[in-house]
């Protein structure tokens, strides 16, 4: 650190927090620090190291500012987000590129000079007024080679309360470290508050990253989305480093499968929203290691996967006692609890949509004072809470946290699953022939009909490879090929599954209950093993009825007949054939440097379904493929 910057940081920050920054031997970090406090000039600073104290300083200090509010229940809060800041801002969020880097079309890109001075405009005195908590978390478990340190800077104690829910410290992390650290940086302003304590600024919202330098900035927003940097800013980041490295970082829970004789196997999953990625992580029988974010690195010829993160910020709408009981359970234990744009009630209890019991007839949601009936600026019907609305919280205290979760070896990963929202085409569970098909027909091939709670038309096939797209950092044909080359190096590389729990029949009813995903991940989880025949079909190896029907006993206690059996998986070849179709032409046409092979299997899988249409017909029915087992 340069003279310049020690005389600066001692002159900023009190002798107490100078001597917990200097305690970490990482000049590199105390520029940034003195940089941003330099620019965004708050009042105050607060460097909060691992200790108790200092991170209920921060937790109180969201109190203090306004930010949260306690509730009935010990340790729950709620914050409110401005009714205009409820998502990811997709159009304001931008990588800084220097002249002459394509990151290609489906990338949102800003000249690098010319974002760095837009944002520093921005940042500008941002935080006069306001208390800076500089704090240091860690991507991964800690003291692991899939740790990344972080250091976050934001004038938003409930951004920094957040972060302390999700992720694992990192201030000693940092210091045992030091000069070896290769960390990443974020700098967050809610901006101007209005008297709601929520970003006024919004039109000025921006979520800059700059990948070669390790930073993103995101400024006038408060939705965590935006705004927690470890999250989806860390995965730019982190995508941009794995490629380049040789690893993963997947947006894709993690669960333990649990076998016969007590045996546990490990599955990562990617789901776009609302496909059930959360409904899988949290299977009760089951345990959770993740439901967001995961790294996979390979280990010898065994691939490992660690959660980046040590908590959820969960979808809270839809959450009920019967569908959703170890939540649920959690969400009324005085565990600590952050709840985002709710509603609360006078007696400062809370309700979302889909909650047990009645609606209050009155309250306070994302919009202010909230009666039924009640409609916003454009006319639109305001729901008691938001559609988007989440609830914050630890993993530990999750009754199915899974004792590997801080694992620093991560788990070892057996079989990886893609799941994508589709009503008419491919059959609820089925195994790729190997990596190399199933990254490209099943994890680059990912699509998900929208529905009732997104805007637009209901049932439109949004093309998502991965579950993926909106992170990446790095172009798809790029990003594909990094997958591709990850598991088509190793002998035994994880088996790779798609599954699609919303499968319809001709008359518009699903095929399929909630529950029945308890059966196929158990039969995922045999099929790893060798210990469960499939049967060969042109678009992978789907379960044998005998199977699955000695499963649902098991599982559900429930008889599974050859009838629903020869509905749900029967071939669609003409919905198969337009989805390859669909999919080539994406590729074909909006994907820069997509890797040949991707045509290649997609063509193999077409001429085998074509073939196979020339035998049995458009629609082939299990048991026709038993002479090709
Ligand atoms: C998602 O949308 O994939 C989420 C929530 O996990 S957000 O933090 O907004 O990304
Ligand atoms: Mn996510």
């Amino acid at each position: 650190m340069s003279e310049k910057t020690n005389e600066f940081l001692k002159n900023r920050l009190s002798e107490e927090d100078y001597r917990k920054l200097l305690a970490i031997d990482k000049p590199e970090m105390h520029e940034f620090v003195a940089d941003y406090i330099e620019l965004c000039n708050p009042d105050g600073i607060f460097v909060a190291t691992d200790s108790p104290d200092d991170i209920r300083y921060v937790r109180e200090a969201a109190i203090r500012n306004g930010e949260e509010d306690r509730l009935t229940i010990r340790e729950h809060t709620i914050h409110f987000d401005g009714y205009y800041d409820q998502a990811r801002d997709k159009a304001r969020t931008k990588f800084l590129v220097r002249s002459g880097v394509d990151l290609g079309p489906n990338l949102n890109t800003i000249d690098k000079e010319k974002g760095e001075r837009e944002i520093r405009e921005i940042l500008k005195d941002i935080m006069s007024g306001h208390e800076l908590y500089v704090r240091f978390f860690c991507l991964g478990p800690v003291n692991s080679e899939f740790s990344i340190p972080c250091v976050q800077l934001t004038d938003s104690a409930y951004v920094a309360h957040s972060e302390d829910l999700l992720y694992r410290r990192g201030y000693e992390e940092f210091k045992h470290r030091g000069r070896s650290a290769r960390f990443f940086k974020f700098v967050h302003s809610a901006g101007e508050l209005d008297e709601r304590m929520v970003s006024k600024n919004i039109d000025k919202r921006r979520i800059y990253i700059d990948c070669e330098g390790a930073i993103v900035y995101s400024v006038n927003t408060q939705y965590g989305g935006n705004t927690i940097g470890l999250k989806k800013p860390a995965m730019r980041l982190a995508i941009h480093r794995a490629q380049k490295e040789g690893w993963l970082n997947e947006h894709m829970l993690v669960v333990a499968v649990h076998g016969p004789n007590n045996r546990k196997t490990f599955f990562t999953g990617a789901f776009p929203s609302l496909c059930g990625k959360t409904s899988t992580a949290m299977i009760p029988e089951e345990s959770i290691v993740g439901d967001d974010i995961s790294y996979i690195r390979k280990r010898g010829d065994k691939a490992y996967a660690v959660n980046v993160e040590a908590g959820i910020f969960g979808i809270i709408m839809g959450i009920n006692s019967k569908d959703d009981p170890i939540t649920w359970e959690a969400l009324h234990s005085p565990n600590e609890i952050i709840f985002s744009n709710v509603l609360i009630t006078e007696d400062k209890d809370v309700y979302w949509i889909g909650k047990d019991g009645k609606m209050p007839r009155k309250g306070i949601n994302h919009s202010g004072e909230w009666t039924p009936g009640k409609r916003d600026a454009e006319g639109n019907e305001i729901t008691p809470s938001h559609k988007n609305a989440r609830f914050t919280t630890a993993l530990k205290d999750l009754k199915n946290a899974d004792p590997r979760l801080h694992d620093p070896d991560g788990v070892e990963l057996s079989g990886v699953i893609y799941g994508g929202r589709d009503s008419d085409t491919c059959v609820p569970v089925l195994e790729a022939f190997d990596w190399t098909h199933g990254i490209i027909t099943k994890g680059a091939s990912l699509e998900s009909e929208t529905t009732a709670a997104t805007l637009g038309k209901e049932g439109v096939r949004k093309f998502n490879p991965m579950s993926n797209l909106d992170f990446l950092s790095v172009p798809i044909g790029k990003y594909i090929d990094m997958n591709l080359k990850f598991g088509s190096s190793m002998k035994k590389p994880p088996r790779i599954f798609g599954v699609n729990y919303f499968l319809k029949d001709e008359g518009g009813n699903f095929t399929n209950e909630k529950t029945d995903k308890k059966v196929w991940l158990k039969w995922m989880e045999l099929r790893v093993h060798d210990e469960v025949g499939a049967i060969k079909t042109p678009t992978g190896y789907i379960p044998r009825y005998e199977d699955l029907k000695k499963l649902f006993r098991e599982v559900l206690n429930k008889d599974y007949s050859r009838d629903d059996y020869v509905k749900q998986f029967t071939i669609r070849v003409p919905e198969n054939l337009a989805k390859i179709d669909r999919i080539k032409k994406i590729y074909e046409t909006t994907v820069a440097n997509t890797p040949p092979v991707l045509f290649e299997v997609l063509k193999g899988e077409r001429e085998r379904l074509v073939k196979a249409r020339e035998k049995y017909g458009d629609y082939i029915t299990p048991d026709r493929w038993e002479g090709e087992r």
